[in-house]
């Protein structure tokens, strides 16, 4: 394996799956960023433009490539052939009535949720960003921005600490590198991080302080059009020139929750823990005698704001999953009725 492919974050899971060892000399790269049709694969140190082969560009967008994919190529190396299976996955429910997953960013080993110190800072946003990581199979570290701009730094960090037991957070003026050993000690050799949170909180800003070079600021440099000029407009992997990759992902407006019911009672363990000694099984947690829940609040030792969260979040998951498998449904028998169709008209051919 090259010394280049393995900087990128290449490991045996995707090795392993090669059918052939020698298309590591040439042919498999890593995917850097994805804007419609183009993709940029990176295999050495130029990043080559790269079209999708007809199959995949049938294919679900789920199985299409994202950016912090392994990629085989085909012998022109002008298009994606095959998309390596993913060591973890970090996706999202499609806006407005795209109700299908998208792929936003694969193989992340870390995943930075990134929120500033001002008013931007919400508890419930980060138990949000939460339950996507745990779904995704990645490790979350928070990222507190603006550290320069709030007379009360600790107060953030304990309101950040509160979401879920054992999470680490780091503090950060993302404008300045010497306050970013923390933040650092997350990047290591080899290793992908993916940096998501609100658009605004300072996540170009901190990749770049961290490559101590523009990265992001080549970007939009590299931008024609006039919309995006000064924000990130796509999600980009970056190499740090001291080692690591980093996906900048740009702010995501519509971040709606589906299929995440295991992973929000991950987020939520301790209002699930109570709920089990609650007198009813199914305790909505209301008003019923015996809640367990309620009497946590009463006695201080859990905040309602976070019951309020967890239903919340409960309910527009349960909404989006239903949303999802009534299509899939719908697809199965519009399935069916082709298929009908099919046969009807073979055997009037028939007569
Ligand atoms: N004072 C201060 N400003 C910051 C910090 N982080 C980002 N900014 C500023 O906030 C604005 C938005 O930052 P940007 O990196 O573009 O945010 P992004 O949308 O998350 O990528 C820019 O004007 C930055 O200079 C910080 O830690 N302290
Ligand atoms: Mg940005
Ligand atoms: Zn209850």
């Amino acid at each position: 394996m090259s010394e280049a492919l393995q900087k990128l974050g290449l490991v045996p899971f995707f090795t392993q799956q090669l059918a052939d060892a020698s298309l590591l000399d040439s042919r498999v790269g890593r995917v850097t960023s994805v804007q419609r049709s183009n993709i940029a694969v990176l295999c050495d140190s130029e990043a080559m433009p790269a079209g999708l082969s007809p199959t995949l560009q049938q294919a679900k967008p789920l199985d299409r490539p994202t950016v912090g994919d392994w990629v085989v190529l085909d012998e022109s190396r002008t298009r994606v052939e095959q998309v390596l299976e993913r060591k973890s996955l970090f996706k999202r429910i499609g806006a407005g009535t795209r109700t299908e997953f998208q792929p936003v960013a694969a193989n992340i080993d870390t995943l930075f949720i990134v929120t500033s110190c001002n008013e931007e800072f919400k508890e419930s946003r980060l138990e949000r960003y939460l339950a996507l990581c745990d779904e995704a199979g990645v490790t979350p570290v928070i990222v507190l921005t603006k550290i320069d701009l709030t007379d009360d730094t600790a107060d953030h960090v304990r309101r950040a600490r509160s979401v879920k037991d054992g999470i680490p957070v780091e503090t950060a003026n993302a404008l300045d590198p010497a306050t970013l050993d923390g933040v650092r000690a997350w990047i290591s050799d080899n290793s992908t991080v993916a940096l998501v949170g609100s658009s605004g909180v300072g996540k170009s800003t901190l990749l770049n302080s961290l490559a101590e070079d523009s990265l992001a600021a080549t970007n939009e440099v590299r931008e024609q059009d006039k919309k995006g000029r000064h924000t990130t407009t796509h999600r980009e992997l970056h190499q740090l020139p001291s080692g690591g990759l980093l996906i900048d992902v740009p702010g995501m407006r519509e971040l709606r929750l589906a299929g995440v019911e295991e992973s929000l009672g991950t987020v939520f363990e301790d209002i699930e823990q109570l709920a089990m000694q609650c007198q009813f099984t199914d305790c909505k947690h209301e008003s019923e005698p015996g809640c367990a829940v309620l009497k946590a609040i009463e006695e201080d030792r859990l905040d309602v704001r976070r019951l309020l969260s967890y239903q919340k979040l409960q309910r527009e998951n349960a909404l989006a999953s239903a949303t999802l498998a009534e299509k899939r449904e719908h697809g199965r028998s519009f399935g069916k009725m082709v298929k009908e169709a099919k046969l009807l008209k073979q055997r009037k051919g028939a007569t």
